[in-house]
């Protein structure tokens, strides 16, 4: 009876033992809201848009790739992410979901520097496809917490910490000026950022082309190295999104929604008029 007992207490424990584990990985790993970890720092992702452009295949209103002269030219905000330092990350944090309402006095400059640069609507947290902003809200802004508890802070500090960090004019004036011929070495990138913000980003690259370059912060928005130790911070030099030694960081020449003119790429998308 008593040995019974104690066999019985001993499969309870590891039963509530397996349960915590697997509850504990759940919560964190795939739910993503209740019980979730605070985030140790931010990842400030930067897209750049001759890159991406060349993937518009037809036009729509809410892609900036579509805005001819108006078209970006400079590393656009992709997104504010909070992140672990053993390289991952939190998601879909809130039951909130986005309104835009809340971010009105912001939308001119989220316009300009944290477009869209694509006409597929992004998914958002609660099943549903909303904007981009939606999603980055959802997905990562609401992960965010404690340092920003609404939206209007997460937006308008990412723009604020865009607007100090001109990634773009520093590699301008390291001679790294977009182009469709020339190659640069991606170790002279590196340390021009290095340089100017005292803080090793990462990079990220497609068929070549400079896609994505990550900035990363303390809470505080001090700038950090996104690579501690030897663990890269994130995926970037997985086989899939590796940069070769020289990259190119490519022009685009947006036609516009109205210069769809004698191309056969450009479609205009009716669907969003
Ligand atoms: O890298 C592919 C996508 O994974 C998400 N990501 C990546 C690195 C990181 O540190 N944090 C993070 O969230 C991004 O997803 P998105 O916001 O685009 O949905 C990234 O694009």
């Amino acid at each position: 009876m008593t040995s019974l007992s104690v066999g019985a207490l001993l499969h309870l424990i590891l039963l509530l033992v397996f349960l915590a584990t697997t509850s504990f990985f759940f919560i964190e790993k795939v739910d993503g809201r209740e019980g979730l970890r605070e985030f140790d720092y931010f990842k400030l992702a930067l897209e750049w848009p001759g890159s991406y452009c060349h993937r518009t295949h037809h036009c729509c209103r809410q892609n900036a790739c579509c805005r001819g002269s108006n078209a970006p030219t400079e590393f656009t905000i992709h997104g504010l992410w909070p992140d672990y330092n053993d390289g991952s990350w939190p998601a879909c944090c809130g039951r909130s979901e986005f309104d835009e309402k809340e971010i009105s006095t912001l939308l001119d400059d989220l316009e300009k520097y944290w477009p869209s640069l694509s006409c597929d609507s992004s998914s958002t947290c609660h099943g549903g496809r909303g904007s981009f902003w939606a999603h980055e809200w959802e997905k990562h802004g609401t992960c965010s917490f404690p340092v920003f508890r609404d939206e209007y802070d997460y937006f308008s500090t990412t723009l604020n910490v865009y607007f100090k960090h001109n990634v773009t004019k520093v590699l301008n004036e390291a001679g790294y000026v977009p182009s469709n011929t020339e190659k640069y070495p991606l170790g002279g990138i590196i340390s021009s950022i290095e340089n100017a913000f005292h803080a090793t980003p990462s990079v990220s690259c497609s068929k070549g082309a400079v896609e994505e370059l990550y900035l990363c912060f303390y809470k505080n928005f001090k700038p950090r190295d996104c690579v501690i130790g030897s663990i890269i911070q994130d995926d970037i030099y997985s086989s899939k999104n590796s940069c070769p030694q020289y990259v190119s960081l490519p022009t685009y020449v947006s036609l516009g929604l109205d210069g769809a003119n004698d191309t056969n790429t450009w479609m205009p998308d009716n669907e969003s008029f």
